[in-house]
């Protein structure tokens, strides 16, 4: 162990009584990610909140993950403390590590390639070389905690080289992956210029998990046409000379704790707050972090164009969109954010009255407890990202609605969630007269459409929630077996 120090709690080393241990107790979940939930951090999400239950599920285990520290100078080594079942292991990043690899090619090369923009990436080697870098040192870094029984499940994008580097080290145990973003089409992700050191790399885990069955797709014919590999009927791939299994786990939200918010104190005072403003004119909103991923600017031109061509809609319905920046230190953010206030300058200058402004552009977040109630107000939820892994926004709009009075889901159907939410109104977010229509038919719904549409929409986000998600990857984890 590389000079750790005991945060908070009780260090690993004295939980086990070691701190490099190949003894075999018990068979604990490892994660990987970035970011983590640590103590004291907002474990509200989903995803946080998911993971912290699996880790505990299975009677504890290790988080491993950037700590959030970025350093001038200084310690590379870890951050050990326990809290409950879940020991954190976090390292920092220096300065260099933190431009190269986070900001750089995760963010900034990475990030748009996954979603379809090849035109917004920067192909920078040096990048490349220092994200390899910082897989292999979290890599090691993680070595060093494991025990033989373990299992390691790596999230996302940051870490496809994570898996490589562990089994460099000389893990042999299994080791599962899940991509939160898209997988794009072979056509696209050849545009990288390291897309076979990265596969190559993936595939030393053994399962792979995707959101959609249209990931899976995409990287079944990546790997079958690019590299060779056979696919087995079973949903196995053979490629670099390994047997790994392929699978869509999409994943979900905890609905019966959203409904329950949306039923809270504090969503009662949000909605009143914002009911009061808008009186008894019709709510359209979106929330999404600000990202060019999410479709905003069509969102709002659709929004204008819908005012332009419906004269008897003015001063009827109002869109809230909720779009906290997210990593402005980035070029595109920058743009991004200039031309929303643009878009939103237009709108609302062309028809804004005394008493009426048609969008409430919020370049901020909310409390999961004050969104709950914001999405119960809005008669129709307005989900339109160009490409998306899955969307989670989606699934907690449904979620926080009344049943006798529900809203009108209107999404993507390039959303990973568009695959099995059916029920909703789907649009292509780039046909803005198209969107314009679909939130003039959501805004002109019956009710008893709005409760059947509904009532599909919520039964699918119940079957899929989650600890579903969680549990099948885990299951499917286990039945992998490890290398010999
Ligand atoms: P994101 O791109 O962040 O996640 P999404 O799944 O919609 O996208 O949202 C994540 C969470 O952030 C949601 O719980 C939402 O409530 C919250 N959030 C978003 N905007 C907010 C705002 N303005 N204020 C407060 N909270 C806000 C990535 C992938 C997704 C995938 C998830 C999970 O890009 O496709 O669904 O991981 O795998």
């Amino acid at each position: 162990m590389q000079g750790p120090s005991a945060a908070r709690g009780r260090p690993l080393s004295f939980r086990h009584g070691r701190s490099h241990l190949w003894a075999s107790d018990v068979s604990r979940l490892i994660v990987a990610s970035n970011r983590t939930a640590t103590p004291g951090a907002d474990r509200s999400g989903g995803l946080a909140v998911a993971l912290a239950d699996a880790l505990t599920e299975r009677g504890g285990g290790v988080w491993f993950g950037w700590s959030g520290e970025v350093l001038d100078h200084g310690s590379r080594g870890v951050r050990i403390f326990a809290d409950g079942d879940i020991d954190f292991v976090l390292a920092d990043l220096t300065r260099d590590e933190h431009a190269g690899y986070y900001l750089g090619y995760a963010n900034d090369t990475l990030w748009p390639v996954f979603h379809y923009r090849v035109d917004l990436a920067h192909f920078d080697e040096a990048a490349f070389e220092v994200y390899a870098a910082v897989n292999r040192r979290f890599a090691g870094l993680l070595f060093q905690q494991l025990r033989r029984d373990d299992i390691v499940w790596i999230h996302d994008y940051h870490f496809l080289l994570f898996g490589h580097e562990l089994r460099n080290n000389g893990w042999r145990g299994p080791i599962g992956f899940f991509l939160h973003i898209p997988f794009p089409p072979p056509e696209v992700l050849a545009a990288l210029p390291q897309h076979q050191r990265l596969a190559r790399a993936l595939a030393d885990c053994d399962l792979i998990g995707f959101q959609t069955k249209r990931d899976v797709g995409n990287f079944t014919r990546y790997m079958t046409e690019e590299h060779g590999a056979e696919a087995g009927e079973d949903g196995h791939l053979r490629a670099f000379g390994r047997k790994l299994r392929v699978e869509a786990f999409p994943i979900g939200i905890d609905p019966a704790e959203f409904a329950r918010l949306a039923d809270g104190a504090e969503a009662r005072e949000a909605a009143g707050r914002l009911g009061r403003l808008i009186e008894n004119r019709a709510l359209v909103i979106g929330v999404d972090r600000m990202d060019y991923s999410k479709g905003l600017p069509q969102r709002l031109e659709a929004f204008g164009r819908l005012l332009d061509e419906h004269e008897g809609l003015r001063g009827r319905v109002s869109l809230l969109q909720i779009a906290p920046p997210s990593r402005e230190n980035v070029h595109a953010y920058r743009e991004l954010r200039e031309e929303l206030d643009r878009l939103a300058g237009r709108v609302n200058g062309d028809h804004s009255d005394l008493d009426w402004v048609p969008i409430r552009y919020l370049a901020r977040g909310y409390p999961r407890e004050q969104l709950a109630g914001l999405y119960r107000l809005a008669r129709v939820g307005l989900v339109t990202p160009l490409h998306d892994g899955m969307n989670l926004v989606a699934k907690e709009y449904v979620a926080a609605q009344q049943p006798e009075d529900p809203g009108v889901l209107i999404l993507s159907e390039f959303a990973g969630a568009a695959e099995r939410m059916e029920a909703a109104l789907l649009v292509n977010p780039h046909d803005i007269g198209g969107v314009a229509g679909a939130i003039r038919h959501a805004l002109e719904m019956s009710l008893e459409e709005r409760i059947e549409r509904w009532q599909a929409l919520d039964a699918e986000v119940r079957r899929n929630d989650v600890a579903r998600w969680r549990r099948s990857f885990l299951d499917a984890l286990d039945t992998v077996r490890a290398p010999a």
